[in-house]
Order: C-alpha cells, then structure tokens, then sequence
C-alpha cells in the first residue's frame, strides 16, 4: 500500500468506513456523526466486535487453568493475541508481552515492580513537560515512596524535547529512568524517540516510553528504538476498553518482583514462602481481559491490513490540510510544531471563545473532539493557558469531514465574537 500515491491512499482509506457501524450514526436526526476524538478512543471495526461476540459465543472459558477443551481453546487465542502483539511492535519473544487494563496500568506496574525495586533515595527520574498524567503520576507515587526524585525536562516553545537541556540534566544526574512519550496527546510531536533512548543510556539510565499515541498511528518496532518498557492501549487502535499492553525487555522483566498478587502469576503457594510463575504470568494476576486481548488481536489484523504506514500518510495529509485552514482564521492559536513534524492531531485555543464554548458548538453541529487540559497540566500552564480544543483524526476521517470542522469553528467563533 506504501507504494501507491496520496491520493490514491485517501481514496482507499474511505473505504473502511463501511467497516465502522457507529460512523453511519446520527447524533441528532438529520445531524450525522463527525468523529474527531481519536485521540481519547477510536471507534471499533466490525471485524473487532465479530471476533469478541465469536469468543463469547463459540469458546469462553477461563485461560490457563483448566485441561478441558474449551480452556484450552480459549488459552490459545488469548496467547496468538499476545503473539500478534508481538509481531506488531517487533518484540524478540511473546513473553516481553504483559496484557494491563491500558497504558496507564502499565506505567503503574513499571514503576511499582522496578521502581520500588530499584530506585534509591536521591536518584532522578526525568520526566518531560509533555507528558501525559499517566506519565507523571505513577513516577511521583514511586518518588514518593523511595526518595527519589522527579525533575522535569523542558520542551521548546515549539513543542519539542530541548535535547541540550535533556542532555545536560543526564550529564549530571544520577538519572535512574526516563518517562518519555512517543506522540504527545496535545502537541502532536513526534518524538526522536531512537536518539533519545540512546542518549539516556550512554548516561546509564532505563527508558519508559508512552506508546499511547504512536502505536495506533505508525509502524513501531520496540527493538530498533531499544525501548526499555513500552505502554500503549488497545482502545486507541480500534480494540476494546479495558486491554492495555506493557512490554518490557526480558532480562528486565525477569529481575522484577510481581506487582498484583493472586491466582495464576504463582509457580508454588505456602504460607511460609511463595514462588513466581515465569513471565508473562507473573505480572498477569486473576482472571485477565481474554476477549479484550483477543480483540486486540483482531484490531492487529486489521490495522496490518490497512497498512501502518498508509495509515500514517493519510492522517499527516488530513493534519496538514486542516492546520492550513485553521491559520487562517483570525485569532486561531496552535500548540506544538509544524505538521509535517507531527502526528494527526492539533490542539488550538480561538480567541474570545472557551475551549468548552467551541466544543459544545462543534457538538451542535455533529462533530466531536475534546476540550479542557487533555490530561496533560504541567504542559498547558507551560503555555500560561487553562485549556484547549483538540482535534485528532484515525484513518477513517476524510478531508470533507477536516473541512467541515474548519468552517463550523469559523461559525462558532462568529457566533460568539460578533
Ligand atoms: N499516554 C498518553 C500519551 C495518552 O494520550 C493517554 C490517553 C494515556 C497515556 C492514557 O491512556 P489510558 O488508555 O491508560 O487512559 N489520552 C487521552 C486523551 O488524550 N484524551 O483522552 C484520553
């Protein structure tokens, strides 16, 4: 798919819209749905729900436990889920693979199992200004509890990473961990996660990379970044709520103790000493998610289908165009950097109308897309400002859908201005 030209990509990507059923949905009569939130969830393919509703219908059973066929039935399509996990994120061996509610759970479990194991009072955890909350907060929770500290690293006015700056605080340390994003929720930067990673292990540090808002939208492959750990949800990439995925190299994993305790992560249970299962188990405790993994599996499929890449092109056409027409709109201010250096959201404040205001008006009109601090504070005080509207798209948007969104703000802002 890589190989055919933008247009002929665009062309394509309407297509799939026929797989979604909620795309087709009003949201008042005669008011059709413009689905702009990708950001906070992406909607769900057919070929996902199918593969769920199968589970419940022709296997369910619980997951490595049982010897009885159906056990066994469901314990193989929930362990190709994490083999599909896997091959999507180029991970040497399925037991890197840790199935979490969503990132923010795998995040926790980072910082609980090796940050609590490893972090020393007066070590550092750098942390960027553009994280997200989730994380933020699970590192200040581990500091917390072990005395290290969080020290954050600053970002370029126009939503970069400054790497001087980064560079001089690995320099004087000592720096444990790095708590870094892929994609930021607000800004749309693509970080160079590759370089990044590097120069925080020449300083001898581990990295946690917040995968949430890469891995939906272009190839990731764990490996050639030499992520440490690496966090992302299913529900961003057309799978279910409630399926999250950690990856972790190996030999990390290994050194871990557990983070939940119970049934299944155990190898043997006595009062006076237990033993842990072998990874992945040890850090699944109880009943997981298995048809939120198997949905993930079938979202996989889906995606690989399309194309990761294609499906990178179309959202950095659709983010261009729209980009483009909000600039011209007087009192339109935009976070973060130029579009071809980002991925397919923006965040942009309208002078003389809330965030809140806008995103009523939007909804009025059928499309929606998110008002208010994104999860992301720190980053909004930065930019001495309490909220922001957010537009993000999936393959599925089209630029007649972009267009639209750009002159309902022009008629919004009107409203409210005249
Ligand atoms: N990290 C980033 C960069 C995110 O954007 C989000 C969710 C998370 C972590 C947490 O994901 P969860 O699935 O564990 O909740 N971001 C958003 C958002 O921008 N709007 O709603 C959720």
């Amino acid at each position: 798919m890589s190989s055919l030209s933008l247009e002929q990509i665009t062309r394509q990507m309407a297509v799939y819209r026929a797989d979604f059923p909620i795309l087709a949905q009003m949201v008042r009569p005669n008011v059709p749905l413009v689905y702009l939130d990708n950001a906070a969830t992406t909607q769900k393919p057919l070929a996902v729900l199918h593969a769920v509703e199968e589970y419940y219908t022709r296997m369910n059973a619980n997951v490595h436990r049982g010897v009885h066929t159906f056990s066994e039935k469901a314990t193989a399509a929930y362990e190709a889920a994490r083999d599909a996990v896997r091959d999507f994120i180029g991970a040497a061996s399925s037991r890197e693979i840790i199935f979490t509610r969503n990132a923010t759970e795998a995040i926790n479990l980072v910082a609980n199992a090796w940050g609590l194991a490893n972090l020393r009072a007066g070590d550092q955890i750098l942390v960027s200004e553009m994280e997200h909350h989730a994380n933020i907060v699970p590192w200040q929770l581990a500091a917390e509890r072990t005395g290290a500290q969080i020290v954050p690293i600053p970002i370029t006015d126009d939503g970069h990473i400054d790497q001087d700056a980064y560079q001089q605080l690995l320099a004087s340390g000592p720096v444990r961990m790095v708590a870094l994003t892929h994609v930021s929720n607000v800004l749309g930067t693509i970080n160079p996660i590759e370089r990044l990673i590097q120069m925080a292990h020449a300083a001898g540090a581990l990295v946690t990379v917040d995968g949430a808002q890469s891995t939906p939208h272009m190839p990731i492959n764990v490996r050639t970044m030499d992520a440490d750990f690496f966090a992302f949800s299913g529900h961003k990439l057309c799978a279910p709520t409630g399926i999250g995925v950690l990856y972790g190299k190996r030999a990390l994993l290994e050194a871990m103790p557990p983070f939940l305790g119970g049934g299944s992560m155990i190898d043997r249970v006595t009062f006076a000493k237990t033993t842990y299962a072998d990874l992945p188990q040890r850090f699944e405790a109880g009943t997981p998610n298995i048809s939120g993994a198997i949905g993930l599996g079938a979202a996989i499929a889906y995606l690989r289908n399309i194309g990761l890449e294609a499906i990178h092109a179309h959202e950095q056409a659709l983010i261009r165009h729209t980009m483009a027409g909000l600039a011209e709109l007087d009192g339109v201010r935009m976070y973060g950097p130029s579009a071809d250096q980002r991925a397919g959201l923006v965040a942009f404040t309208v002078r003389g109308v809330h965030a809140h205001d806008l995103s009523a008006g939007l909804d009025r009109a059928g499309i929606a897309v998110r008002a208010g601090h994104h999860c992301a504070m720190p980053l909004h005080e930065k930019f001495g400002i309490a909220a922001s509207t957010r537009v993000s798209f999936y393959f599925y948007n089209t630029l007649e859908e972009a267009d639209y969104f750009v002159r309902t703000v022009a008629e919004v802002q009107r409203f409210f201005t005249r």
